[in-house]
Order: C-alpha cells, then structure tokens, then sequence
C-alpha cells in the first residue's frame, strides 16, 4: 500500500431502501475497533466523522417516479463525493463506511476525476444495475452501479458534475447471485466481467481472484476502487444486512480476497455499507468487516 494515511468517512445514510438501522452501520464498525485495528498496522488514521444525512422523516411526496428518497439521496452524495474529493487532494486514502449502497454513487463521484483509467470491484450478492424504469424496488442501494456508468436519472448520474465515473470496461463484479432482469441485460449489452457465485464454486476464490486482479492490471487500471456490500458474504457469516441471500462467499473466502487485493497493492479507495446492527447479532458483521479490513490493509498472522 502506497498510502501511510487513511481518512474514514462514516455514511449514515438508509434512505437509499426501507430497512432500519443500517444508517447506525458506521457507528458499529467504529464500535468494532477500526481505527485501533489499522492503527496497529501502523496507517495514521484520522476520523472525519460522518456526513450530514437529511434526518426529516419521509413521506410520499419524497419519491419521485421509481426513485426513493431521490433528493435527499442526491444532497447527501453530493456531500460525500465533496469530502472524498477533498481526502484524494490531500494524498491519503478514503475508507468509506456504510450505510445503505447508494453512498457508492458519491464516493465514486469523488474519486473517479482523480484518475485516467478507475478500476471498480464490486463485491455484492447484487448488481446495483437497476435504474428507475428496471428497478423492482425503487430502493436507490440498487441502482449505484448504473449511476456511475451514467446510466439513470441525472439527478444522480451528475453529482459532481460530471459523468460517467468509470467504464463498464473497468468493472469487476464478484459474487453476483441475485440480479435482475434489467441487470442482466446491461451486464450483456456494457461487457461487464462478472464472478459470480458459479465461478467461485467451480474455480476456488483464490483462481477468481487471481483471473480479477489481472484483468484490472490487463486495462491498465491507475487506481481500483474497492465496493464490498456486506451481503456478498453468506447470511450466515454477515448476517446484519437488509438484503440477504442465501449461497453467499464465505468469510474465509472474503479473507482470502482481500489478502490477494493488499498482496497486489493494487486498492486506492474502498467502501464497506450495508451493515445493519439492528438485524446483525451481536455486531457480528461490523467484526467481520473490520477483519477485512484488516486484511486489506495489509494485517498477517506471522
Ligand atoms: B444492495 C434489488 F430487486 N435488486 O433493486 C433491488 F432484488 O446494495 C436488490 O446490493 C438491491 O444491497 C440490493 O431492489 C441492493 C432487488
Ligand atoms: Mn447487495
Ligand atoms: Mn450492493
Ligand atoms: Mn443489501
């Protein structure tokens, strides 16, 4: 890792889908003891607190067509992608913590124009390719993917002014096992390379690892951006996510992953979301995902 400081930046945001609690996720995983886990490894961390969420409660009128919440999803990421901009400038590394998925649409509108060539892994059950006219939900934690391939309202595709944030060219999705019409259209239609569970099962995490991270080095990447939905793993191992689906990577997969990544060095940002306290057991999945964390960032038994 190139980078000596980390700056995290807490989401608290649920407006993106309809389960409670998953804005406390930034809170559990600081409650898990992230900064005194990367501190270990010896990063400066600094803490900048969470960005402001629109906490008035919601009604009706805030849907707008198929979008849930669209305004005050769009302030807040906009919010966000400001602050992750900001990190970038200063030379040190965004750890963004979640918070529902559709804080990925500000992340990566703060980090994209800092790079020629932005790599994405996205590490999900889902997609996140809906856009209001595919979306069974209306839930924005669906659609950030899309957005930042330009594909959705502009409201949303243009935080930061500017758009898209990266090329469907440069996406890696790893564990897909749930994914919806529309996705799997635009997955054909874009050319977007995707593991899903099958591939894991068939070849081991450590080949599609392996076959992932030099995919992203084949596309000349100049930075990779790191998307890990807390529902990528198994229910039974991350059990504190709104949207669970049964099947999932396991949590020594999940570790496995993430030692290749910091082995490769090849991580410039990254995002946890989707954890929920109030559906998890005992903070299990904030644990899980300060492990990973640590992982990433370079943490060894020996
Ligand atoms: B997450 C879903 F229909 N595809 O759009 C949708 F299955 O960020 C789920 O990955 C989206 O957790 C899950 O509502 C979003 C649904
Ligand atoms: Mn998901
Ligand atoms: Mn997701
Ligand atoms: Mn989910």
């Amino acid at each position: 890792m190139k980078f000596k400081k980390i700056s995290i930046i807490g989401v608290p945001m649920d407006l993106g889908q309809t389960r409670r609690g998953v804005d406390m996720g930034p809170s559990a995983i600081r409650y898990a003891g992230i900064v005194e886990r990367l501190e270990r490894l010896s990063y400066e961390i600094e803490d900048l607190g969470d960005i402001e969420i629109d906490r008035a409660e919601r009604s009706d009128e805030e849907n707008i067509g198929n979008l849930r919440n669209l305004k005050a999803v769009a302030e807040a990421n906009e919010r966000l992608a400001a602050k992750v901009d900001q990190v970038i400038q200063s030379g040190t590394f965004p750890l963004v913590l979640g918070g529902d998925h559709s804080i990925a649409i500000g992340s990566l509108a703060g980090i994209g124009k800092h790079y020629l060539n932005l790599g994405v892994i996205w590490y999900d059950a889902h997609g996140d390719l809906n856009t209001a006219e595919t979306s069974p939900s209306g839930n924005i934690h669906g659609m950030p993917l899309a957005v930042s391939l330009g594909i959705g309202d502009p409201r949303l595709t243009n935080i930061a002014n500017y758009t898209p944030k990266v090329k469907p060219e440069n996406i890696v999705m790893i564990g897909a096992r749930s994914l919806d019409e529309g996705e799997r259209k635009l997955i054909k239609e874009k050319g977007i390379q995707v593991f899903t569970m099958h591939e894991i099962d068939r070849l081991g995490m450590a080949k599609v690892m392996e076959n992932a991270i030099s995919y992203l080095q084949k596309r000349g990447t100049d930075g990779v951006h790191l998307s890990l939905d807390l529902d990528g793993l198994d229910p039974h191992d991350a059990p504190g996510v709104g949207t669970p689906v049964i099947g999932g990577i396991s949590y020594r997969e999940s570790h496995l992953a993430m030692e290749m990544l910091s082995e490769a060095g090849m991580i410039t940002s990254c995002e946890f979301v989707e954890v929920n306290p109030i559906l998890d057991e005992k903070n299990k999945t904030a644990n899980v995902a300060v492990a990973l964390m640590g992982s990433l960032f370079g943490e060894k038994l020996l």
